[in-house]
């Protein structure tokens, strides 16, 4: 079922859907970068800004070019902990928070590393790939509080044992959370509506979560301005911006949901 309005206009929500969605007995969604576009924080796939133009994302963010330059690596996500710094929850973000006081059997299952979900007072996230606002030692993962990062020539180091400072995110490569992916297939296969917002679904293992839960009954539905290698396989494919969708969608199903804290 698509929808594609122009941007700025919310699509019409299937009466279908929103009957779906208000029998619901438990709902999750997956969200990746594009929710956090409208926030500021560019997507990977929006081309990088700056000295960082020059780089792929999908080459920092290994524990190879950790290896190979910890400071070049280190100062990527220096830069991008800033941007993240500055950036609000959108009413993308908001929405979701609604939906949750509407309906507590509702998790939102992030790949994105902003914490923007937790800003606009959604509390039941898993965070698939860490948090950057989060700084750990590279060699026992102690999570830090203060860092000195003076040095032009080298990451910051672990006061504790000398080894590297890294941000705690997961990097291409490297194995999710036991305990965070546990969580995210629990929540795909009981969940009674999926909601897929802001992802290329091109990363796994977050890119099989729809068709787990897909598999176990539940609607799919797609909230994108673009069409992505999953929108064959969805329900319902709501094309926009997920600050103008989400919004649209939580007050077709709930009318005026409490406004999030
Ligand atoms: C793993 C944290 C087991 C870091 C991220 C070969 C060797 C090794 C591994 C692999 C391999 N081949 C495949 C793999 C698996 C690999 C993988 O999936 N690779 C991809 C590239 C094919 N996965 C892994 O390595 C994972 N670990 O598998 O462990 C293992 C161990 C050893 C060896 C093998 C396997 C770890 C993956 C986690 C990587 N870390 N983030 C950091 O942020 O720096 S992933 C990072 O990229 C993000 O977190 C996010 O998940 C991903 C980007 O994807 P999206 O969120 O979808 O964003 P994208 O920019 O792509 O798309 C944006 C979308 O938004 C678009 O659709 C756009 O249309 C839409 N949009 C734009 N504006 C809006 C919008 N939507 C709504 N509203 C808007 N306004």
């Amino acid at each position: 079922m698509n929808s594609t309005p122009t941007a700025s206009v919310a699509p019409a929500i299937p009466a279908a859907l929103i009957g779906r969605l208000r029998k619901a007995r438990s709902m999750a969604a997956l969200t990746g970068a594009g929710i956090s576009a409208e926030s500021g924080v560019p997507t990977f796939r929006d081309a990088q800004t700056g000295m960082w133009a020059k780089f792929d994302p999908l080459e920092l963010a290994t524990p190879d070019a950790f290896r190979r330059n910890a400071k070049l690596v280190w100062d990527w996500y220096a830069w991008r902990r800033e941007l993240v710094a500055q950036a609000r929850p959108n009413a993308g973000h908001r929405a979701l928070a609604a939906i949750e006081a509407a309906n507590p059997n509702f998790l939102v299952i992030t790949q994105n590393v902003d914490g923007l979900h937790q800003a606009a007072g959604s509390r039941n996230v898993v965070e698939l790939h860490g948090n950057i606002r989060r700084v750990k030692c590279s060699r026992d993962g102690t999570i830090v509080a203060t860092w000195d990062d003076s040095s032009p020539r080298e990451a910051p180091r672990c006061a504790q044992c000398g080894a590297f400072l890294r941000p705690d995110v997961v990097w291409f490569e490297e194995t999710l959370p036991d305990d965070a992916l546990v969580r995210a297939e629990h929540a795909a296969r009981d969940c009674d509506v999926l909601l897929v917002v802001g992802t290329a679904a091109e990363v796994y293992p977050a890119a099989m979560l729809p068709a787990y839960a897909r598999h176990h009954g539940a609607a799919i539905v797609e909230i994108n301005p673009n069409p992505t290698r999953l929108s064959d396989r969805v329900d319902y494919a709501l094309r926009g911006p997920s600050g103008i969708v989400l919004p649209a969608l939580a007050a077709a199903v709930w009318g005026d949901v409490p406004a999030s804290p």
